[in-house]
């Protein structure tokens, strides 16, 4: 028995320990160039490419036919994919699926619609690892997995919602807010998978004290919480240093964001994914 989990790249996840796992990368264009978002990316490269570029940008999510070598070869396959509300990620998945149970009956195979995106998908990937390498079966990894994911909370800052709102993924009028000079907009995923906005934040202080009282309102109690960011370290250590200040054990980590995350959350942009209870 060949157990998988297969992710798309927005999951940032480029490799992981002690499970056999694949990406299936999203890819970011221009009319001249294009960047799939796998392992050998060099996401900076990109980013400056991109920020040179006068033309419009888009990206693409996986094609059946990307999920379907994302498959092969393994029997029980688990499958992350960002919120089937902004891409058409999660539908290419539960379609590659079908038609891989049709190729192979005794195969079994779930898809997550994490509602997510960043962060919040890695933990569910991480934490299906977990389940899986703890020996539970099929159905009782997806069961629990389900449980997990209401318990995890996505919200981020962009200094510039341009990628989001050119490609249609938001609306026009909160991304004018946040184009104002020195404002940053905080937002989170909703329990329905869109992009929710919450606050407008003047300057870093505030913006580092906006995250710290959402992960608080959210119920953390201290445990994983993922900081990923685009080309913003200093900020996201910022806000893990004030979260440890009341969660001494907090098991914190902050990282750049792969290739999607950062063509849509630009520089500056933080994603924090974080488990409650
Ligand atoms: O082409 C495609 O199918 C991909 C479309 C992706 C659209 C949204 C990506 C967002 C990335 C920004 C902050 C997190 C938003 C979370 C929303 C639930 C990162």
């Amino acid at each position: 028995m060949k157990i998988r989990i297969v992710a798309d790249s927005s999951s940032d996840i480029t490799s992981m320990e002690n499970i056999d796992f694949a990406i299936a990368p999203l890819t970011i264009s221009t009319d001249e160039e294009s960047f799939i978002d796998n392992p050998q990316l060099d996401v900076r490269e990109m980013q400056n490419y991109l920020a040179s570029y006068k033309g419009r940008s888009f990206t693409a999510c996986p094609n059946i036919a990307n999920w379907l070598d994302c498959f092969e070869g393994a029997d029980i396959i688990y499958v992350v994919t960002m919120t089937s509300k902004l891409s058409g990620t999660y539908n290419a998945a539960v379609r590659a699926a079908e038609i891989f149970k049709e190729g192979n009956p005794n195969a079994e195979i779930y898809v997550f619609d994490t509602l997510s995106t960043g962060p919040e998908a890695k933990m569910l990937v991480e934490k299906i690892a977990e389940y899986v390498n703890s020996g539970k079966d099929f159905k009782t990894v997806c069961t629990l997995a389900k449980l997990y994911l209401n318990g995890t909370k996505l919200f981020f800052a962009l200094e510039s919602f341009h990628n989001l709102v050119q490609n249609g993924r938001m609306n026009k009028s909160v991304a004018y807010l946040a184009e104002k000079l020195g404002i940053r907009v905080l937002a989170r995923a909703s329990e329905e998978g869109t992009i929710e906005t919450i606050k407008k934040c003047r300057g870093e202080r505030q913006l580092v004290q906006s995250f710290v009282e959402c992960v608080m309102n959210a119920g953390y109690k201290g445990g994983k919480l993922y900081i990923s960011h685009c080309d913003n370290e200093g900020l996201a250590i910022k806000i893990s240093d004030v979260i440890k200040e009341s969660y001494k054990n907090a098991k914190i980590a902050v990282y750049s964001a792969r290739g999607l995350c950062s063509y849509y959350a630009k520089k500056g942009g933080l994603i924090l994914g974080m488990e409650s209870e």
